[in-house]
């Protein structure tokens, strides 16, 4: 007689975003399909006494293989992303298709799913990059493209090529009102940046610490501000991504306080780095740039804060990977000269869940329920990924299992990514991910891979369940 089931996680302990408790969990055709005591024989069965249960990460902000300027070549395709990604404790991830000025949406949108197509190791969606809100691409691409799956789209206030002027960030979320996509904002002031910029470079100011005081936190603050205000105006929610400090916190605090839908999201990088890790010897600081910077301790407590008292529904890595001593990287021949020239991102898919589980739960700043929320769950409401980020019967059998006691000090030489370091090396960290699920299959068994690349799908999205 066939077994009941074709897998069966036993005796571990299940977390999700409310509760935690002692249970099986039944997997039938890559679902979920029964949770309880004592379940039947699974064709496949997973030892998980003294394990936690969870459901598999999303990262719902990563950049792969994405166009990063002359001769700058980003760490990560979709094969090495999605596999560091995997390695981590997630089953799915949401890169951006990057709409470059003058082209079409849908043939940005053809490019990337050709990239990735085949080559994943975990499930992923697209959000899209809006940098040229022409009237076809308002009138006619987005609305189809929502319809389409493609639920969620960024602007940015900063970065020439990239940047939107009020009036067409004002443009682009009418049509997020119209559609009930949501529409995701890069703030920092473009202009402000540029004054501070022209001021370092008169000075001869061009280490790679200039770039954390040429973006400095007034000008995230007063772009955040304008962001809300702007859809206050249009009257839709809208996504603070990646926040870096007390008064952009303050910002999202004040906009809830009006009656306003905002969803805010941090990163690792605001909890463990600081500005003086800008400051490295050698141009090592250009290790760290990334955009809004690494701030200071207040700015960490503060994020800490965000993410203890519900300002913060998503944690994300902004995984935005290039290499450090690499002609196309960090170290190009003009990033070796100024600051402005060093790609902006840093790596991080694959240490975002350790870091937060380490230093947040197990240092009792958040407790589980909420960290599978920050991690999983929410990632999964706002971004309309119905079948997953939960433990529940009929989602996806995507799932973590991890072992709370592992010690690990972060060294690059054991992730799984494509770049040549790690911003957070020699970081100690208690609790990893040790097996990974991805719709009922193993992926990843105690810290093997034994999945293959292909086996991570793409998932269109439903509009968000806020
Ligand atoms: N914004 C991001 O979201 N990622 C990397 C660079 C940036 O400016
Ligand atoms: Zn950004
Ligand atoms: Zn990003």
């Amino acid at each position: 007689m066939s077994a009941p089931f074709d897998l069966v996680i036993r005796g571990g302990t299940v977390a999700t975003a409310s509760d935690v408790f002692a249970a099986d969990v039944g997997v039938r055709a890559g679902r979920i399909v029964q949770i309880g005591e004592r379940l039947e024989r699974g064709a496949q069965e997973i030892d998980a006494a003294g394990r936690l249960v969870l459901p598999g990460g999303i990262d719902s902000h990563v950049h792969l293989s994405q166009p990063s300027g002359e001769g700058i070549v980003m760490a990560d395709d979709f094969e090495s992303g999605t596999r560091s990604a995997l390695f981590g404790g997630n089953t799915t991830v949401l890169p951006f298709c990057l709409q470059e000025r003058g082209q079409s949406l849908r043939e940005a949108l053809t490019g990337y799913h050709a990239l990735a197509e085949g080559n994943c190791y975990t499930d992923h969606s697209f959000h899209l990059i809006v940098s040229d809100p022409s009237p076809s691409v308002l009138g006619q691409e987005l609305p189809a493209l929502v319809a389409d799956g493609y639920t969620s789209f960024k602007v940015f206030m900063t970065y020439e090529g990239l940047r939107l002027n009020d009036g067409q960030i004002l443009e682009t979320m009418d049509v997020a009102r119209r559609t009930g996509a949501l529409v995701m904002v890069h703030c920092e002031n473009e202009d402000a940046i540029r004054y501070l910029i022209g001021r370092h470079e008169a000075d001869g100011d061009l280490a790679p610490r200039a770039h954390a005081t040429t973006r400095p936190i007034v000008v995230e603050r007063e772009a955040t501000h304008r962001a809300l205000s702007l859809a206050e105006v249009v009257d839709v929610p809208v996504v603070i991504v990646h926040v870096s400090n007390g008064p952009a916190i303050d910002e999202i605090r004040a906009a809830r306080a009006r009656g306003r839908k905002v969803i805010g999201e941090t990163c690792p990088q605001y909890l463990v780095l600081t500005a003086a890790d800008l400051d490295g010897m050698d141009w090592e600081g250009a290790k760290f740039v990334c955009s809004p910077p690494p701030r200071d301790k207040a700015s960490q407590d503060a994020c800490w804060n965000g993410l203890e008292t519900g300002v913060f529904d998503l944690f994300s890595s902004d995984h935005c990977p290039f290499r450090y001593d690499d002609p196309a990287g960090k170290l190009n021949p003009k990033g070796r000269t100024s600051f402005r020239h060093i790609p902006n991102g840093i790596p991080g898919v694959e240490t975002r869940l350790p870091i937060l589980f380490s230093e947040g739960v197990m240092k009792g700043r958040i407790d589980l329920a909420r960290f599978v929320a920050l991690t999983a769950t929410n990632h999964a409401k706002v971004y309309g990924l119905t079948a997953k980020g939960r433990i529940a019967v009929g989602m996806d059998a995507d799932i973590a299992i991890w072992d709370p006691e592992a010690r690990r000090t972060i060294r690059h030489a054991d992730l799984h990514d494509g770049a040549d370091y790690s911003p957070y090396e020699g970081l100690e960290i208690r609790g990893w991910p040790t097996t990974v699920v991805l719709g009922g299959k193993v992926m990843v068994r105690e810290g093997e891979l034994v999945g293959q690349k292909g086996d991570g799908r793409y998932r269109a999205r439903t509009l968000a369940s806020l």
